[in-house]
């Protein structure tokens, strides 16, 4: 369990016992799968949502890649409760179950979530619990630490690993969106990494300052940017390029974008700022701040067909 004041957050045994619940009230609807195991073998969750003919683009969300962001892993548990307990009720979570695929991991980083909190307090923890452990956003394959935005030394918060995908984690979650690849072409099409905080929206590419770069055309550009702010117009966070922050090389969305052409986007959630208090907001807040992402949600579900289309491109 969560410490006092936490305690509808989920910890692991309560995420799991949440899925299993979801997945055996809604056979047919939502399936529980696993991707592959932690370094200390807790099971990467992933639970696909759909009652869309195969074939149907799909969207991935992920949750917790940093392990003290527990306020991730409640939005994507909201995600499954509301595209499951509201189908057939809810006439734009109908639209959406019918014709997507939603892929959705709720903790990348259950090793981390679990030592963050087990003390009964909490300790600040980011990255895995690898070793002295990875940042498992700095530990993907595309422009891997090429720029100065991760770190070579193990202590530090933004380690890289020692390579890219070093990280058992992230090497799981690879090859499962690699296995999105049928017949050529990547399933795939969408995708949130949600993270705390500062209320942003963020697009590739993260490596570089540049607007547009090899594999990023200007159009892409445009499309990103014009999703992103129509994300950020439903739920009041500002949207800009992930580099407009800071320099992250190895993050996630650089590679879902650069390795498979993904339209991926990183969500900042609440608090807009603070300092390490900003990680742990009670309990209080969980529905309120996890409603306010349904319509971004919903708006990337429904462009997940041709992203482009935002911007009156065809794909
Ligand atoms: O630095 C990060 O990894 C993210 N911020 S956080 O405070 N949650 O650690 C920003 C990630 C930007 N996204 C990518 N570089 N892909
Ligand atoms: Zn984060």
């Amino acid at each position: 369990a969560f410490p006092s004041g936490y305690e509808d957050y989920h910890d692991f045994a309560e995420l799991t016992s949440a899925l299993e619940q979801a997945a055996a009230d809604h056979a047919g609807l939502a399936e529980l799968d696993s991707v592959g195991s932690s370094v200390e073998g807790r099971d990467l969750w992933l639970m696909s949502i759909t009652q869309a003919p195969a074939g149907s683009p799909e969207v991935l969300f992920t949750c917790q890649l940093h392990a003290r962001e527990h306020l991730t892993r409640e939005m994507c548990l909201h995600i499954v409760d509301r595209f499951t307990d509201e189908y057939g009720s809810d006439p734009a979570v109908t639209e959406l179950v019918d014709s997507r695929i939603i892929r959705v991991i709720p903790s990348v980083n259950p090793d981390g979530a679990e030592y963050d909190h087990a003390s009964g307090g909490f300790r600040g923890w980011r990255k895995n619990r690898q070793g002295q452990g990875t940042d498992l956003n700095r530990n993907w394959g595309h422009q891997w630490g090429c720029c100065g935005g991760s770190s070579g030394s193990p202590s530090s918060d933004t380690y890289r690993g020692s390579s890219a995908f070093s990280a058992i984690e992230n090497q799981h979650v690879r090859d499962y969106v690699e296995s999105r690849v049928v017949g050529g072409t990547q399933r795939i099409t969408a995708h949130i990494d949600f993270h705390t905080y500062s209320e942003l929206i963020l697009w590739p590419y993260g490596y570089t300052y540049s607007d547009t770069a090899p594999g990023l055309t200007a159009q892409d550009a445009a499309a990103f940017e014009a999703l992103g702010t129509r994300m950020a117009d439903t739920n009041g966070y500002t949207p800009q390029q992930i580099s407009d922050l800071y320099i992250a090389d190895g993050g996630m969305n650089d590679w879902m974008w650069g390795a498979h052409g993904i339209y991926s986007f990183t969500f900042e959630m609440y608090p807009r700022s603070g300092g390490l208090n900003g990680f742990y907001p009670g309990d209080e807040v969980i529905d309120r701040e996890t409603a306010r992402n349904d319509e971004a949600v919903d708006l990337l579900l429904s462009y997940a067909d041709c992203v482009p289309r935002v911007i009156g491109a065809s794909c």
